[in-house]
């Protein structure tokens, strides 16, 4: 086994079970087998299972723990009953599942859900160390990445979400939504088990966070958060284990004298609202009325493993099908026939495995489930085991595992006529088909068990960059030394900056995003020294320029370059007068109608450029329309002067001949310095960038942002204004 002592696997439980003595037992759950199987190491840090009140000595016990490569966190009852039952169960679980109306909101139990993380994260820093890779799992830790990533150390951190994530209308319900998504987004790899999973999970940072991203990494100021599709496999190794026991012999020679020359169809779940039972026990009772020919011929048993008990709606749920079992067996069974078998208990894996032999058909229909390994259990047993009998898988469309198991009968769990149907279809099915859909899903299934998930997604998380321990060097405040140095030395200096964006970040409406006092502090205190020239390159029309920049004494560019007002003037001059704007009435109409087809969007009018902003529209229609809108200028500006621009939410339309590259080119000529600077965020700022290779001057160019850009430098507008004050420092010093 490769020792990889740098692997700490984070989950709510732990693969070991405190008894009432104190003595912690292994267990062998799908998670922990395929981590063993992969050959990975790892200490377990979680929550051992009973609450702290119940457990005596918990030193000794952390002591004992640690033989095991286990770290506990302990938790008490309180904790539990807010943290656990509350927000993990009761408010997470069901919306994950999509399962609004089971939602129970509760102010009261986030502050643990954020409390207990933090004891989580204090845990795991207890013995991680930098460079090494934490991988948590569930709904219960999505604070956890964040904190982790904040503590600074270095780690790679993982992240896998074992249940569905739900489309984003759903999860902007939880009043905490935006705690929950910046939290999780500290991790390296976000690992899902669909790619309609990760779709819901991108729309969901769209419009609740704003944040948009690509399809398979979230750029974030710190890092980039990579998404993957990692879908779980079953844990295949201790499944063919446990088909080499003597007690699966037995079991199986034990149930096929019981079932005689019966059929059996077989459900496997936990006892959760989220398997659809009473929806199985439905069509388990249509397919009885309207197949009376299979009445005594066939022998239904469904295991439903005890969960949550104690938490009344499971206890209702469990009630709500003991209740109806009975009646399917009243109405249905005769002398010497029960047609159902219910039973509330977990089995030893070798018995379950003898069941998968036997059983023509598995039912496996949640109305909604992250993936489902019963299915994968299911067909791979019938993949590898000789004394199976050939076997069908009826299969809910609304399990992960329908994604990958196409031959199964996919049935919508909802609709109780057509899983009647499917049974019926599965019971008369000939052997030969049988086989040839197990053939078809088999192979694939045992390939990708669990020890291959588990390589998978740590191999996607190595090749995660690798967070330096000390904060990132930064190039810039090596510029600032430079920079006050040639001052100092008698050389001028010039700044070019683009204003939205770059010194101030986007708000929903641009007239709020107006320069604090500090940023005009800074600027004109810059400006004033008598070697350094300060212009404002921007977009903005004069007017806005004018009222919050215009006091500093700095020189200021209004619309990408068309005019100018220069310091010690009070009067705005065009750059290059007489350009022609006729194509504005050619272009106006066409934006017109963009402002109608979409809500919230606006159409702003400057003297050489029109702008289409759409901030305020609905993120992904706003997107939809904007493209639409390009694709028509195409045409409508094919013979104009104009350039189309696609900025930040704007679409603009401006006259061929205005440019910042033009101006700053101009007023590099003017100024005269021997070294300069040019910051901006989008594809206006490139002709500024693009002068860096053409003048005879020190140009140094920066892109605050993370698209494509010629610039040499990258900066966020955080940074960039860092490296602003420490060059004021320097030169006041
Ligand atoms: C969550 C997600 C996702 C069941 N009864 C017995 C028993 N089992 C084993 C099965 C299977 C496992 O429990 C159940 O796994 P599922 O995937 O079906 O469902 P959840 O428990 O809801 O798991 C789910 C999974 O996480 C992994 O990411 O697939 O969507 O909800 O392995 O065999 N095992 C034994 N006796 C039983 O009576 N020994």
């Amino acid at each position: 086994m490769v020792r990889m002592p740098n692997t700490i696997l984070v989950s709510n439980r732990l693969p070991v079970r405190v008894d009432a003595a104190g003595n912690p037992k292994r267990t062998q759950g799908g998670l922990a087998s395929g981590l063993v199987g992969a050959g990975i190491d790892a200490l377990w840090v979680g929550w051992p299972g009973a609450p702290a009140e119940q457990l005596k000595n918990l030193d000794e016990l952390r002591e004992r723990l640690s033989d095991l490569n286990v770290a506990p966190v302990f938790l008490t009852k309180p904790e539990l009953d807010t943290y656990y039952e509350g927000y993990s169960n009761a408010t997470l679980w069901p919306l994950l599942h999509s399962l609004a109306s089971r939602v129970a909101l509760s102010q009261d139990w986030f502050p643990n859900y954020q409390a207990v993380n933090q004891r989580f994260a204090e845990v795991v820093l207890q013995h991680a160390k930098p460079g090494d890779t934490v991988w948590i799992h569930d709904f219960h830790l999505f604070l956890l990445p964040r904190m982790l990533r904040e503590a600074g150390i270095g780690l790679r951190i993982g992240f896998f979400l074992h249940t569905p994530f739900p489309s984003s209308d759903l999860f902007r319900i939880l009043p905490e939504r935006e705690a929950l998504l910046t939290g999780l987004l500290g991790a390296d790899v976000i690992g899902f088990h669909t790619y309609g999973y990760l779709r819901h999970f991108r729309s969901t940072l769209l419009r609740v966070l704003g944040t948009e991203s690509e399809v398979n990494s979230v750029r974030q100021s710190d890092h980039v958060a990579q998404l993957g599709v990692h879908p779980i496999g079953h844990d295949h190794r201790g499944f063919v284990a446990a088909l080499a026991s003597t007690q699966f012999t037995q079991s199986l020679s034990d149930h096929q004298m019981q079932l005689g020359t019966r059929r059996l169809v077989l459900g496997v779940e936990r006892l959760d609202y989220t398997k659809g039972i009473p929806q199985k026990l439905a069509a388990i009772r249509q397919f009885l009325v309207n197949h009376a020919e299979w009445r005594k011929r066939v022998l239904f048993v469904l295991i439903a493993v005890p969960s949550r008990q104690g938490i009344s709606e499971y206890d209702d749920l469990t009630e709500e099908v003991q209740r109806e079992v009975g009646a399917i067996n009243g109405d249905f069974g005769a002398i010497g026939y029960v047609p159902l078998q219910f039973l509330h208990q977990g089995f030893p894996q070798t018995e379950l495995a003898a069941l998968y032999a036997l059983a023509d058909i598995c039912l496996v229909t949640p109305l909604v489930d992250g993936m489902n390994l019963v299915a994968k259990e299911y067909i791979a047993c019938k993949a590898v085991c000789e004394q199976a009998r050939p076997g069908v898988l009826v299969l809910s469309e609304f399990a992960g595992a329908a994604h990958e198991m196409s031959d199964a009968l996919l049935v919508n769990p909802h609709d109780v006529g057509s899983v009647a149907t499917a049974i019926a279809t599965g019971l008369e099915m000939p052997d030969l088909e049988r086989r040839r859909r197990t053939n078809a899903m088999g192979p694939r299934l045992i390939r990708n068990g669990a020890q291959a998930w588990a390589r998978k997604f740590l191999a996607a998380l190595a090749n995660a960059a690798l967070p330096s321990k000390a904060a990132p060097r930064d190039s810039l405040v090596d510029l600032a030394k430079t920079f006050a140095n040639a001052v100092r030395a008698g050389q001028r200096l010039a700044l070019f900056l683009d204003y939205d964006g770059t010194l101030r970040g986007f708000t929903k409406n641009p007239s709020e995003a107006v320069p604090s006092e500090e940023l005009r502090a800074l600027l004109r205190d810059l400006g004033k020294h008598e070697l350094v020239h300060v212009a404002i390159v921007s977009g903005r029309p004069a007017d806005f320029l004018e009222q919050h920049l215009g006091d500093l004494g700095l020189d200021l560019v209004c619309e990408h370059g068309y005019r100018w007002r220069r310091i010690g003037s009070d009067t705005w001059q065009s750059v290059q007068p007489g350009i022609n704007t006729d194509w504005k009435d050619h272009v106006r109409p066409v934006l017109e109608q963009a402002v109608d087809n979409t809500p919230g969007s606006a159409l702003e009018e400057k003297h050489s450029a029109l702008v289409w902003h759409y901030r305020r529209a609905d993120p992904e229609f706003g997107q939809w329309c904007a493209n639409n809108l390009l694709s028509e200028l195409t045409d409508v500006t094919a013979s104009l002067p104009v350039i189309v621009h696609h900025g930040h939410k704007i679409v603009e339309i401006a006259s061929q001949l205005v440019s910042k590259g033009a101006i700053v080119r101009r007023l590099i000529a003017d100024y005269g310095p021997a070294i300069a600077l040019a910051a901006g965020d989008d594809q206006t700022d490139e002709t500024m960038f693009a002068l860096q290779s053409e003048l005879g001057i020190e140009l140094h160019t920066v892109c605050v942002g993370d698209g494509p850009s010629r610039a040499r430098l990258r900066s966020d507008i955080t940074r960039l204004r860092n490296f602003l004050e420490s060059l004021r420092t320097q030169l006041n010093g």
